[in-house]
């Protein structure tokens, strides 16, 4: 009989679970373009750009390689505008015995599918996402019983079970992590290697007027744009940064240079994720390059953590714990996301560089988005929900199964510190230290109090000072209240005071940016 392969937009994989054993005469791919997935928050448009380019670059690919591709385009007349209506439609078009799909990455989409079996009176066959390295049963198993689900802990059972960068039963090098040489300060005139950007061939151009045309009020240009939209792209980007940037890569991980946005980071979040790219083959080939001499420890043991590692624990975190982590709020944070997070205006010279790259790449790294725009709204108390819709509008490569555990859990504490111990708060010490944001900015990151002091330094008290009962027993945090409690009662005060008419000034923004209906 004949079988329904629906392709989700993240799972352009040729290899996918899905499609594997299918006969190509018995199978109809079907790919679908709709509007709820491209509006269901207002998405940046190089991000709907992205997406809507490889889907069609993998359907071509596909059908190329013989397979029957029944594909949906948004500008359909019929388009129902939803998975499920289309998978109804294609079932209707095509008689098959049985649909087969692979999981959805998000919960929202888990549901709608799950609800096929009954709604279209055929067999459906959900397959799990063997595109991560552990499955959600093994994660399940990993954290029952624990009382902490530390990170560290897992990625060595990930460097166990791969074999990745082991040395015999041992880590190679003799440590498992290597993250405290990965902490340098940016050098002055650092010039990493350009990042490749691929021009947009006749489909990509295709897809960005008509993102131009029918998304034009959503955040960010499409100017810059210049994503691997294929397999083969993505596997060019690899190769460029494994010869090029992987040697600086654990060294600079943390530094921030104003107006250079991609430093000696990877870049390839936007290709994974959408299954264009093999996470185990970034990893190998990373590790080669160092048997190879080519790049120090340090680099590859850490780009290879924050994949094997973090990636696929937050994949984990993130189906233990929905739904009820769309709704944390553990710090029961109720400020409204200030505009700025969409125009980039504000003197913070730190937040709008990171604002401004973000609009015109759909990409800020990672200590811009946990340091920066995730620490400012940490502790200025902004709601989760606001700022999970924005992480998840703004970045090309987000999707709410990698966007909420990094936002709520590991940005805002929201989940009570199951994922992070202890929050990343942190004063313009910090962001002056790893930047070099603060010589030229408005405010002066070493003034405390006043008006031309960085908000950051009040904000930060501000929040130790309103959440002491939670955080004065949590050992990894006390020092920070008798450093408190030792400066006089009028410092104390100045820094409240100072944090109160900084909140003050703040605009929230217009929910018309982010478009979701909470
Ligand atoms: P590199 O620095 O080169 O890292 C290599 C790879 O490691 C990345 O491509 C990514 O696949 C993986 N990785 C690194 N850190 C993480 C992490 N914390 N979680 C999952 N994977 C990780 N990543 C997303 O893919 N989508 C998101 O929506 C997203 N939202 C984030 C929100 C916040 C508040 C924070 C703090 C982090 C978020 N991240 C997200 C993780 C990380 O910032 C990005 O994966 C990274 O910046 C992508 O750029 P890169 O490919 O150059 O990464
Ligand atoms: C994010 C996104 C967008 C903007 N558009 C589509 C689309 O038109 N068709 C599609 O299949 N997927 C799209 N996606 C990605 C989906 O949201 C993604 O496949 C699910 O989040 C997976 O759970
Ligand atoms: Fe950011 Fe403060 Fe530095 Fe200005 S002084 S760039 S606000 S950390």
């Amino acid at each position: 009989g004949k079988t329904l392969v629906p392709i989700l937009g993240d799972q352009l994989t040729r290899t996918i679970a899905s499609l594997r054993g299918q006969a190509k005469a018995d199978t109809v791919v079907l790919m679908m373009e709709v509007r709820e997935e491209t509006t269901y928050v207002k998405h940046h448009k190089q991000k709907i750009a992205l997406i809507l380019s490889a889907m069609r670059h993998f359907a071509a690919e596909l059908e190329n390689a013989g397979w029957q591709v029944d594909y949906v385009r948004l500008t359909d007349e019929a388009n129902t505008g939803h998975f499920s209506g289309e998978v109804e439609r294609a079932v209707a078009r095509h008689s098959p015995d049985r649909v087969r799909i692979v999981e959805a990455g998000e919960w929202r989409v888990q549901k709608a599918i799950e609800d096929w079996r009954e709604q279209l009176g055929v067999d459906v066959e959900i397959l799990p996402d063997d595109r991560f390295l552990c499955s959600l049963e093994e994660f399940y198993a990993w954290a029952q019983g624990r009382e902490r689900l530390i990170m560290e802990n897992f990625y060595r059972e990930m460097r166990r079970k791969t074999g990745i960068l082991m040395d015999g039963g041992k880590p190679e090098g003799g440590q498992w992590n290597y993250d405290k040489d990965n902490r340098a300060s940016p050098d002055d005139g650092m010039s990493p290697p350009a990042t490749p950007r691929f021009e947009p061939d006749e489909i990509t151009v295709e897809v960005l007027e008509l993102v131009e045309a029918r998304f034009s009020d959503h955040f960010g240009e499409l100017e810059r744009f210049g994503w691997p939209v294929t397999s083969d792209q993505a596997g060019r980007a690899l190769d460029a940064f494994i010869d090029e940037r992987l040697a600086c890569f654990g060294k600079y991980q943390d530094a921030m240079v104003c107006g250079q946005d991609d430093l000696f980071h990877s870049l390839l979040s936007t290709s994974i994720n959408l299954g264009i790219l093999d996470s185990l083959e970034c990893c190998e080939r990373a590790e080669k390059a160092y048997r190879a001499g080519k790049a120090p420890l340090n680099a590859v043991e850490g780009f290879i953590r924050q994949i094997i590692g973090w990636r696929e624990y937050i994949r984990g975190m993130y189906w233990l714990e929905m739904p009820q982590l769309r709704n944390a709020n553990a710090l029961n944070a109720q400020r409204g996301l200030p505009e700025f997070y969409w125009t980039g205006e504000t003197d913070m010279r730190c937040l709008a560089d990171c604002v401004r790259s973000t609009r015109e790449n759909a990409h800020a790294h990672h200590i811009q988005r946990l340091m920066v725009l995730g620490n400012f709204a940490l502790i200025a108390g902004v709601k989760p929900q606001e700022l999970e819709d924005w992480f998840l509008v703004v970045y090309a490569d987000a999707y709410e199964w990698v966007e909420l555990p990094n936002v709520a859990a590991m940005a805002l504490w929201a989940d009570k510190g199951r994922l992070a111990s202890k929050p990343y708060a942190a004063s313009g010490n910090y962001i002056n230290k790893m930047s070099d944001y603060c010589g030229d900015c408005r405010y002066t990151v070493s003034k405390k109090t006043g008006p031309d002091a960085c908000p950051f330094n009040s904000l930060y008290w501000h929040f130790m000072d309103r959440h002491r009962k939670l955080f004065e027993n949590n050992r990894r945090i006390a020092r920070v209240y008798s450093t408190w409690d030792r400066m006089d009662a009028d410092k104390r005060r100045a820094y409240l005071e100072t944090a109160e008419e900084f909140l003050d000034s703040l605009e929230p923004a217009d929910k018309s940016w982010a478009g979701a209906d909470n």
